[in-house]
């Protein structure tokens, strides 16, 4: 007997040291309170041209309740203003370089192999982590080890052509991306992100009832182009009273390297010519038309969080991948370090804190750090970003010096009353002041009086990058080894 015993009893003294080894790893909670859960809502390229971001045309209730509710962050900014890039900067919380996370075609598996991702640091924690959407750029990028279902899209996201007739079909034929808008008579659902909503609806649900803390991601594609979104968002508006940008121009000594986003010209502008007021009027509009719609179906998504009782533990995050240019500067979308393709939208609510407003500078990479001090999860060392959490009870502090953000030869930084870029190839700069020209219109870096500011300006970038790369060589596991919490 005895001896038969002897091998399951140590078997069962080993799972009880692991039980008790796993628990005593297990990050501490004050209180017993129950862990948070997060609920992350990326929209893609929504500049914060929001309700709640105050003096817009833009209907946004649901997103300005929230932002009522939470934190709203007016200086937040991308690491790098392009979709792929910002996505696997976040998702890692490490800065870009030259040669890391450089465009849209970055993925974290591979520009940041020896990295761990903000919802594999709460899979590893003891949360189910759930992709839907748009949450990496590319649904695969590093889901093994992020997500503990594989990452959930919407059937054909870019593309859901719904309202084309056949003779607007054949002259699409032309051009793989299709017309840039279409406004038809269809229900939320009919479209991808609506179909989103609903599947974040049923997991919100099914969350529930598992009882488990949960890490939700939940990523809507539009109000990215093409801008298509039921009639019913399009009528919201009445574009002959949409007012234009009023800046139209190129800013006063800019370099050359300075360009306008060219993404829009993949698409078929129907009869437009993108030089007119009219396609200015009608560019908006559709951009409007989409924000209202995404505005929409993360109303529903919260509205199932509060009825389900989840809100009451749950960090929600509203975060867009990067700015976006309505015609200023005759530029439309992202892809340069202007002001408006770096500033995004950031609202988080957490239980318990009281609402505000905070104009100190984060960074998206500081956002995943955050979280994990908000959850009591170790922070793994290879992220480079900072926890803000000081700001949900002190809105007032200033947090960081510089926001840094880089797009493949332009290197920049924002701080308190300056944005300021350097071009790696013939070092031409950028500098913006934005106490007096705040839209950017006029680059002064070559002026007099700003020789000291360009100074300061060059020695903070230097630091940045210098800090930036350092990952990979210092924080690498080789020297270092890596901690996974
Ligand atoms: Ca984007």
């Amino acid at each position: 007997m005895k001896q038969t015993n002897r091998p399951q009893f140590i078997r069962s003294l080993l799972v009880s040291w692991i039980l008790i080894l796993h628990a005593s790893l297990a990050p501490a909670q004050p209180n017993d309170k129950p862990r948070p859960n997060v609920l992350f809502i990326a929209v893609d390229d929504l500049r914060p041209e929001l309700g709640c971001y105050g003096a817009t045309p833009v209907k946004t209730p649901h997103i300005d309740r929230l932002a009522a509710q939470g934190t709203r962050f007016e200086r937040a900014y991308c690491q790098v203003p392009v979709c792929g890039a910002s996505r696997a900067s976040l998702m890692t919380g490490i800065w870009p370089t030259a040669t890391r996370f450089r465009n849209f075609d970055a993925f974290a598996e591979k520009d940041a192999p020896n990295s761990t991702t903000l919802p594999q640091t709460f899979r590893e924690a003891g949360y189910v982590t759930l992709s839907n959407g748009k949450i990496f750029h590319h649904p695969e990028d590093t889901e093994a080890r992020s997500w503990s279902e594989p990452a959930w899209w919407p059937k054909d996201p870019k593309a859901p052509t719904l309202g084309l007739d056949s003779e607007t079909n054949r002259r699409l034929s032309r051009n793989q991306r299709g017309r840039i808008f279409e406004a038809p008579a269809v229900p939320d659902d009919a479209y991808p992100d609506g179909k989103t909503a609903l599947k974040t609806i049923e997991d919100l649900r099914r969350l529930k009832q598992a009882g488990q803390p949960f890490f939700l991601g939940c990523g809507f594609v539009k109000p990215h182009m093409p801008f298509y979104a039921p009639k019913k968002y399009w009528d919201l508006y009445e574009r002959d009273r949409i007012q234009l940008a009023a800046n139209r121009g190129r800013p006063s000594n800019a370099p050359a390297q300075l360009k306008g986003s060219q993404e829009f010209q993949q698409y078929h502008l129907a009869d437009f010519d993108e030089n007119s007021e009219e396609f200015h009027r009608m560019m908006r509009h559709g951009y409007y038309a989409c924000t209202s719609y995404v505005d929409k179906l993360i109303g529903d998504v919260l509205a199932e969080l509060e009825r389900l009782d989840l809100a009451k533990n749950t960090i929600v995050v509203l975060w867009g991948d990067h700015g976006w240019h309505l015609g200023e500067h005759n530029f439309w979308g992202k892809h340069n370090t202007m002001h408006l393709s770096l500033r995004v939208p950031l609202v988080i609510k957490v239980p318990g804190r009281k609402p505000a407003s905070t104009r100190a500078l984060v960074e998206s990479s500081d956002i995943f750090p955050t979280l994990c001090a908000l959850a009591g999860i170790k922070v793994p060392e290879t992220v480079q970003g900072r926890a803000f959490t000081r700001i949900f009870d002190q809105p007032g502090i200033v947090f960081r010096e510089s926001a840094y953000s880089r797009f493949v030869l332009g290197d920049a930084i924002v701080t308190e009353n300056f944005s300021y870029t350097r071009y790696a190839d013939d070092g031409a700069e950028m500098l913006y002041d934005l106490r007096s020209d705040p839209h950017e219109n006029s680059n002064v870096s070559g002026h007099s009086t700003y020789r000291e500011t360009v100074e300061q300006m060059r020695t903070l970038l230097k630091q940045r990058q210098d800090e930036s790369s350092r990952f990979g060589t210092e924080n690498s596991p080789g020297k270092t080894g890596q901690t996974k919490t």
